[in-house]
């Protein structure tokens, strides 16, 4: 097997990690000795063991003298756990291929340089395109200190969410929709405006098999939120609510709280300050968000510069009316120059459906 195929292994490893390591980023790891993979490990969950010492483990002492392939360039810090590099190095490794550097300011670079002044072969950059494209999430975060956003929405392929009386269920098909519970499930928290909650009276969960539900994040400015709708009283996971409101709203507080919702004020008294909420979430350990919000959330979000990536759901149907809603509102442009760019990065056919994923270009 060539250098190429192992590092698609490791690569593969983290992979399947998606969605579960939290604020950490997925890292797989493989080691080989004399043509045999003797070790595999992924980083399987925040806290926990790196890719790196997994595999180191599974080798025993058939990791002296191997070659590791890792995705992230090794650890140099003590966090949760001990620095990777200097395990890779304990255990007697001989080269090590790396694809992305950690962006992490406590990593660095550093990662490299320790394994360097051991004697260790380093080489970096084997598919790093691969896998700088497989944490974008944590890249972004771990240096923006605010959680990546990806916005998603369904519409109608004149660009409506609903139609002129509100209505929406159901622009998208089934197998779509589907695929939007998968996407829940891989991030940690899902961002809403209260106007879907009393709206829908959504649930938020990921009902796929062995979904994960991401933490219900509300936006809702003047605490309207009612204490009998489903997302306060399903227990299916934390809900987090961002509130400008002032104390006015002591008692509907109490009781908000004492059905285990966790509240926030931000300084704004009118309007909740995304950038604020973004540096509150990013503080509680929430790097990847979803943001399944209406037009008027939406454009507060995309006017700011905070969404990263875009994943839009497009049915074949044409719903018109100059009052039916659209995903991005706001006050709009006047001139084109003004337009957000974005860059396409895939297509693709769900059922009757066409899925769009681009990215936000900003300045
Ligand atoms: C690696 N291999 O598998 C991972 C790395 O709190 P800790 O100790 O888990 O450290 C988390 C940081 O370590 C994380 O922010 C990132 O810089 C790096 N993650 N590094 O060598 C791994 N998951
Ligand atoms: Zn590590």
């Amino acid at each position: 097997m060539s250098d190429q195929m192992y590092m698609k292994l490791a690569l593969e490893n983290a992979k399947a990690m998606l969605g579960q390591t939290g604020a950490n980023p997925i890292v797989g790891c493989v080691l080989v000795k004399e043509s045999r993979v003797v070790g595999i490990g992924s980083h399987l969950k925040e806290g926990g063991p790196h890719a790196e010492i997994h595999a180191l483990q599974m080798a025993g002492e058939h990791a002296k003298g191997s070659t590791a392939y890792v995705t992230l360039e090794p650890c140099s810090h003590t966090g949760k756990t001990g620095p990777c590099a200097d395990a890779l190095v304990k255990a007697g490794v001989k080269k090590v291929v790396v694809a992305s550097l950690d962006p992490n300011p406590k990593v660095a670079g550093n990662g490299i340089k320790r394994l360097k002044d051991a004697g260790v072969l380093v080489e970096v950059g084997l598919l790093e395109e691969d896998a700088t494209k497989l944490n974008e999430v944590f890249n972004f975060a771990i240096v923006q200190k605010r959680p990546f956003v990806t916005l998603k929405a369904a519409v109608s392929l004149d660009g409506k969410i609903a139609t002129k009386t509100t209505h929406s269920k159901w622009i998208t098909s089934p197998p779509a929709r589907e695929d939007v519970h998968r996407l829940r499930s891989e991030h940690q928290g899902i961002i809403v405006g209260i106007e879907t909650v009393l709206k829908d009276n959504p649930s938020l969960t990921a009902r796929i098999p062995n979904g994960r539900n991401p933490v219900r994040i509300i936006v809702d400015s003047q605490m309207r939120i009612p204490l009998d709708c489903n997302v306060v009283n399903d227990g299916e996971a934390p809900i987090y609510l961002f509130t400008s409101a002032a104390p006015a709203h002591r008692a509907k507080e109490a009781a908000l709280k004492e059905k285990g919702v966790h509240i926030f004020y931000t300084t704004n008294q009118e309007k909740v300050d995304v950038d604020e909420m973004l540096a509150t979430l990013f503080s509680k350990g929430i790097t990847s968000t979803l943001l399944e919000a209406g037009g008027t959330l939406n454009a507060a979000f995309l006017e700011q510069q905070h969404v990263q990536k875009c994943i839009i759901y497009i049915a074949p149907k044409l719903i018109g009316g100059r009052d039916a809603r659209s995903f991005f509102e706001g006050i709009g442009i006047e001139t084109m120059d003004q337009a957000i760019p974005l860059e396409w990065a895939e297509s693709s056919v769900i059922g009757p459906d066409l899925k769009i994923v681009a990215y936000p270009q900003y300045e």
